[in-house]
Formats: C-alpha cells, structure tokens, sequence
C-alpha cells in the first residue's frame, strides 16, 4: 500500500485526482496538500488527512513526508501558461524551485515522484502534427521553459540518484468538477459552461487552432497508470506523451451544438493565448506511452461532450431540455 502526498490537491487536477488517488490506496492513505486560500471543501476535507504544504518550503514539505511515512508524491503545483507570462518569476520559483524540493526530500526519504509536464513544453520549431516522443523542445514561455527544465532535472535524479521520477505531458485537461484558471486551453472548458447555461460562447482562438486535449477520467488515469508501470518497461521517464483528441474551436462548436443546437459562439481573439497556442503541437504521437506502458485513452470528442453537458446541467441545475 502506497502513502502519497499530492501538493497542490485544491487545483484542476488535485481536487480530483487526490479522490482517485483515496479510492484506490485508502483514505487515510492519501495526504491532501494544499496552500492557504486555496483550502480543501466537502469530501476532499472530510475523506482524508490534509496538511498546509506549500511547494516552496521544503520544511514543511519535509515534515509532512515524515510524519504520513511518505513514499510517493504527486506534484502538481504549478502557474498556467497565461498566468505564467504575467507571473514569470513567481513561474519558476513554483515550476522549478518547488520541483526542486521535492526531487531533495525524494532524494532523501526513497519517494517515487509524479510531476506533470505539457503540450507548454514544446515550441514553434518543433515538428506540430504527431510530435514525436523524442524532438526539438524550444518551448517560447516561462511555462514551458519551467516544464523542459523540470523534464531534465527530474530524468537527471533518476539516473544521478537513483529517484523514481515519472511524469506524462499532458494535453488541455477538460472536468466539469474545478475549473482550470490562467491556461490557454481553457477556453474547451469554459464553452461546455457557456453552452450549458445558454450564453453566447467568447471564443479567444480563432479557428484553425487545433491543440491537443483530453477528458479528466482519462488524465487521472494516466498519472495513476505511469507510476504503476513497470519500471523495467520504461525506456523513457520525463516525460511521455500522451493523447486522445485534438480539434479546434469549430470542432468542439460543433460538436457541441449536436447536442445544444440553439448554442452560439463568437470570437473575441486573446492575442497572449493566441500566439502561445500557435506555438504549441497541433497532435502528439503517444506510441511510446502505448508501447512502454499500455496507454490508451477511453474517451473521444462525442464521449467526453455528451458526459460534460450530463454532469455540468446537474452541477448548475439546468434541467435536461424536453423532448
Ligand atoms: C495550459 O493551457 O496552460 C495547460 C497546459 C496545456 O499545460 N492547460
């Protein structure tokens, strides 16, 4: 039975991951680690133990591996792409120092370690339709420059040190549980929000920008399935690639309005999302995840739209239109 600690458990990808993590290795078992102001609410506080863990002090880190008898750690703190670029220095303090720490006490106390790197990672020079595994990675944001870094620091301690690091690349993530806030994906959130509650979708990429994205069920998945993969298998660590669907804002439009035919959408183009999503892949190739570790997605496009709109006309009470 593992002891985790997740750090930055109140985001996106903690406040659910941190329940997934619970129902499979215990309750008790997984420590909900979170900063001031962004406190846990409902089942996450109830289900479990929580503790104050802000990435940049290793103390308190350190402190909280020791009491819980830490072995793995989850490390999701991070600033997105967009809130990066207005934040760069606070980026990387987070992005690298935090990652950091935790590669010292993971270092010191024999915990495996789980740091998510991203689409962010890769840059205009690289190759954009079915980016390779292994490519040019010269990504234009502080984003995506803490990400490259956290790739090599974190391959460097496995091979220097010896510390299981493993991470995935993950596409824009798309829940209807806890928004994202400050990414350049985001926008494939928000339009299920506008669309379910009958406004008029503010689309701030034009069309034609395609990027990769992926339903939450699959992404808490893949973290789960990457740290439990067999350590013989893994040719790579930090930082694989993985994928399910890749469209544009027409697409996902479109989609959408299979469902919600009176749905309307207009763009009102962000010219900093724009540009870091221009730079970014239009479609990774995931076969070394699907070779190294058995990767495979479950949901596509349809499925994840008809599952979002189901969950979210119950989250804001919008009842299912007559037939
Ligand atoms: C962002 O848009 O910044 C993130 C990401 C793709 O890493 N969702």
């Amino acid at each position: 039975m593992k002891n985790i600690l997740v750090i930055g458990a109140t985001g996106q990808i903690g406040s659910e991951l941190t329940m997934k993590l619970r129902g499979i290795y215990g309750n008790s078992n997984v420590v909900c680690g979170y900063i001031p102001g962004a406190e846990p609410h409902g089942a996450l506080l109830e289900s479990g133990p929580a503790e104050i863990v802000d990435i940049t002090n290793p103390e308190q880190i350190s402190a909280t591996v020791k009491k819980y008898n830490i072995d793995t750690i989850y490390n999701l703190a991070a600033l997105l792409s967009a809130v990066a670029e207005a934040r760069p220095q606070l980026a990387w303090k987070i992005g690298v120092g935090g990652l950091y720490n935790c590669l010292e006490i993971s270092r010191e106390h024999g915990c495996a370690l789980f740091t998510p790197s991203s689409i962010g990672s890769f840059g205009a020079s690289t190759p954009h339709v079915k980016t390779p595994q292994d490519t040019i990675q010269r990504p234009d944001t502080i984003y995506g420059v803490t990400k490259v870094t956290g790739e090599l620091l974190s391959d460097y301690y496995a091979r220097r040190f010896g510390v299981d690091t493993r991470s995935v690349r993950f596409p824009g993530l798309i829940s209807y549980t806890t928004l994202p806030g400050g990414g350049t994906t985001d926008y494939a959130v928000d339009i299920y929000y506008a669309a379910v509650k009958g406004e008029t979708f503010k689309c701030p990429l034009k069309p034609g920008t395609f990027m990769d994205m992926m339903y939450m069920p699959d992404a808490l998945r893949a973290a789960v399935e990457i740290m439990e993969a067999d350590p013989a298998r893994l040719i790579h660590r930090n930082s694989f690639n993985i994928a399910s669907m890749s469209f544009d804002p027409e697409i996902i439009y479109n989609k959408i309005r299979e469902h919600i035919p009176e749905f309307r959408m207009e763009y009102e183009l962000d010219p900093l999302r724009q540009k870091i999503a221009d730079s970014w892949p239009d479609s990774l190739d995931d076969t070394c995840a699907r070779q190294e570790w058995d990767w495979a997605p479950e949901y596509d496009l349809e499925a994840m739209t008809r599952d979002m709109i189901l969950n979210l006309r119950k989250k804001l009470l919008v009842p299912e239109p007559a037939l």
